[in-house]
């Protein structure tokens, strides 16, 4: 919902005849480290109100303000910043450093095509982004070196984002998934980014959910701009003294992904369909049968009965119930999907109580609006009240009454057969009214709230919920995927940068769809792209109708074994993952990181797209092009154990990698302990009592014959279901291994308050 933010301690005002009359700029003292800037307009609302942040840091912030004549100084404790009466901003480090320089704004916008331009795009029968752009507000900053920009959330393109532009506007829109000049948009938006140039990181998030415009020196490399449509201008100014800084100060604004489920870590099978439980539980056994793990199992809109929500189908699943416990048997979990689209049809129960108390957004004069989606004719529910939300989350124990463990909320932005929803409709909130084009950007997020929240109150579980829109801040309720990809190579490399800049932007727990929704997968790419996401956090593969189908069983002996050997290697560094699950909601950094989060001085790193690190104590380099069996891997300084040969590999410098099609280059950074599951069928807590400690050496001769520097690594672990760690029902154990200390390593517990200890506890020295 959206949240008022108090008043801080210590913030002023400066008026300016650019502004639109009756506004000010103010400019805040958050923390020492983030300061806000934001224009208000008239008295309503003078204190901002945001979707994405609940729960600001105690508002810590305090300025030291000199006014001169030309200009305002406010200093924190940290930072400086210098106003000129003429809006230019410019903020300085303790030091005197320039950080972040204000620019004169110019009338360039990147992504606006001339007339010109549109009419031969339209007259050659392509698409065309014709919208003729008129920010509200635009601010611009001096590109003053080497800056790069990360973040973004899931757009497309590399990892650094310097010389491109972006648009913020959900769409349900595949064809962007590649560079494409008429579209910058996709499904999410996530206004924060991360610049960073030799010794200096900050962010800025743009917390203004109109659509809004970024242009990182595309149309003039001297500058970086950002614009919004609508609202008020409202950014963050988030210093860091490194990335990692920065992402724990922006977390700490819109918040941290909260521990999910154990067994969410786990492989999930989907495809749009599996349409009767006869097909699911031959599913099911197909995965005892061919001994691959699997922890879940999806199902898409045709388990409903006309693709009406909260219903199922009993011609195809007339006992969900008892589906659910069959599968249980094998440990397998069913995760339904649900679309925002309530379909309007007299006598059922949802069109029927949404109307009865006015839940449906409507048009000016208000009427219902409708549009179709997948049930034809349909009522677009207004997540901006509390009292939908509410009621759409109570709908979900429709779902886990019948034993559904998860729920994909799908079509979100919201998605619209016939045509874009107008700017004009009305979605209405608690007190007030918000228009569609204000809230568009936020109703996937609005949507996982009620999800989650619904999902917590009727199973005291963690839920589960995976989110196509989503807005900054929707971490705090779902784990996402990219939408629709295709089973193609680019697709696959695109993957990597994806989901680094997605996790930068906070949203640790994120995947995309493996092996690709759309088109034929073959057996090489399906095995490439297994391997390459094997430790992302979101393991799902799925594809689309009418494709060839894509389990690992799917194509021949050579493809299942190689998805087999991937899919156990993911489930034995699962408690790996899940330390770093615990990690992100102390700090808010990412499970998967660009190597450029660790190594920020090494400037090979700085835009390096086909590699990452699982945390910093793995390495993933993987082949993501067709017939290829040799690349080129980056390794940074340090000692590097090549997890396929055992070799130890020197650091700061790049090596050519043999990797037939059953390999995929892994390395274990020298001096690592890590915790690993033996192998287990899936992620039922019985089976992930034992734990085998592997230690890396930096030097490692014979069994007993090594040598390695003092280290240790803190492992986690609760109960894996519900809230009860959060009163203290959780172990902390510390591994460490010392030089001096005969037999080297040594495991102790910490922190007892979780009485399920696990049973046994062995160390391996690799
Ligand atoms: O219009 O539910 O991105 O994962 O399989 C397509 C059917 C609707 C889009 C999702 C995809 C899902 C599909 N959905």
């Amino acid at each position: 919902m959206k949240h008022r933010i108090k008043h801080p301690a210590s913030s002023f005002t400066i008026q300016n005849d650019k502004l639109p009359a009756g506004s000010v700029l103010q400019i805040d003292a958050i923390t020492d480290n983030i300061i806000r800037i934001h224009t208000i307009t008239g008295t309503q609302n003078t204190d901002g109100s945001s979707f994405a942040i609940e729960n600001p840091p105690g508002l810590s912030g305090s300025f030291d303000i000199s006014s001169h004549k030309q200009a305002i100084t406010a200093a924190t404790s940290c930072l400086t910043l210098k106003a000129s009466k003429s809006l230019q901003i410019d903020i300085y480090d303790k030091k005197g450093n320039l950080v972040c320089a204000g620019a004169r704004a110019n009338n360039n916008v990147a992504a606006q095509l001339s007339k010109e331009e549109i009419s031969q795009l339209i007259q050659e029968g392509h698409m065309a982004d014709t919208s003729d752009i008129q920010f509200k507000y635009k601010a611009t900053k001096k590109i003053m070196g080497d800056e790069s920009f990360y973040g973004l959330g899931d757009k497309t393109g590399f990892l650094d984002k310097k010389g491109y532009d972006y648009i913020m506007w959900n769409s349900d829109n595949p064809d962007p998934h590649v560079e494409n000049p008429a579209f910058r948009a996709l499904y999410k938006s996530v206004p924060f980014f991360i610049v960073r140039r030799q010794n200096c990181t900050y962010g800025i998030f743009l917390d203004n959910t109109y659509k809004s415009y970024f242009d990182f020196g595309c149309s003039d490399a001297g500058c970086y701009s950002f614009g919004v449509t609508g609202g008020e201008l409202d950014y963050y100014f988030i210093y860091g003294k490194n990335i990692k800084e920065v992402i724990k100060n922006y977390t700490s604004l819109t918040g941290r992904s909260p521990l999910p489920q154990l067994w969410t870590l786990g492989y999930h099978q989907s495809r749009w369909s599996y349409s009767s439980e006869d097909e699911v539980i031959k599913l099911a056994d197909n995965f005892k049968k061919y001994d691959i793990p699997c922890d879940a199992v999806h199902l898409d809109i045709d388990y409903m009965d006309q693709f009406k929500v909260f219903t199922n189908d009993s011609s195809r699943f007339p006992d969900l119930k008892s589906l659910s416990r069959r599968l249980s048997k094998d440990g397998i979990k069913l995760v339904s999907i649900i679309d925002p689209g309530v379909k309007a049809e007299d006598g059922y129960y949802m069109y029927d109580e949404g109307n009865k108390n006015n839940y449906f957004a409507t048009s000016e004069d208000g009427k219902v609006y409708h549009n179709a989606v997948w049930p034809g004719d349909s009522v677009f529910p207004a997540f901006t009240s509390s009292k939908v939300r509410k009621w759409w989350g109570d709908k979900t124990k429709f779902l886990t009454d019948n034993g559904i463990s998860g729920i994909w909320n799908d079509m979100n932005e919201p998605a619209s057969f016939n045509g874009p929803l107008p700017d004009n409709i009305i979605f209405p909130g608690d007190g007030k009214d918000y228009t569609h084009k204000e809230i568009h950007n936020v109703y996937g997020h609005l949507m996982a709230e009620a999800t989650y929240n619904g999902l917590k109150e009727n199973t005291q579980k963690r839920p589960f919920v995976i989110t196509r829109a989503c807005y900054s801040g929707s971490q705090k309720y779902t784990t996402v995927w990219m939408g629709d990809n295709q089973s193609i190579w680019t697709h696959l490399k695109l993957a990597i940068p994806q989901i680094l800049n997605c996790g930068m932007s906070g949203i640790p727990f994120c995947g995309v769809d493996i092996g690709g929704f759309g088109s034929n997968a073959t057996p090489e790419l399906l095995s490439r792209w297994t391997e390459a996401c094997c430790f992302f956090p979101l393991f799902r593969n799925h594809s689309a109708k009418m494709t060839r189908r894509q389990e690992p069983w799917a194509f021949d002996k050579r493809t299942l074994d190689i998805c087999r050997k991937y899919i156990k290697l993911r489930y034995k560094f699962i408690p790996y993952l899940y330390d770093l699950c615990y990690e992100e909601t102390l700090t808010g950094l990412p499970i998967l990181r660009p190597l450029v989060m660790e190594y920020e001085n090494d400037p090979e790193v700085i835009n390096c797209n086909d590699e990452y690190l699982v945390g910093n104590s793995i390495l993933v380099a993987p082949v993501t092009d067709q017939g290829v069996s040799v690349r080129s891997i980056y390794l940074p300084h340090g000692i590097w154990i090549d997890y396929n040969s055992g070799r130890r590999i020197k650091g700061g410098r790049y090596i050519l990698y043999n990797a037939p099609l059953d390999i995929c280059p892994v390395f274990i950074k020298g001096g690592s302990i890590l915790p690993t599951y033996p192998g287990i069928p899936n992620l039922d807590m019985p089976n992930t009592r034992k734990l085998v400690i592997e230690f890396y050496p930096l030097d490692y001769k014979a069994p007993g014959n090594y040598t390695s520097k003092a280290c240790y690594y803190m492992h986690y672990q609760d109960n894996g279901t519900d809230f009860n760690y959060q009163t203290g029902e959780y172990n902390l154990y510390k591994f460490s291994f010392s030089p001096d200390r005969p037999g080297g390593l040594e495991i102790k517990l910490t922190t007892n308050g979780y009485k399920g200890k696990y049973k046994s506890i062995s160390a391996v020295i690799k």
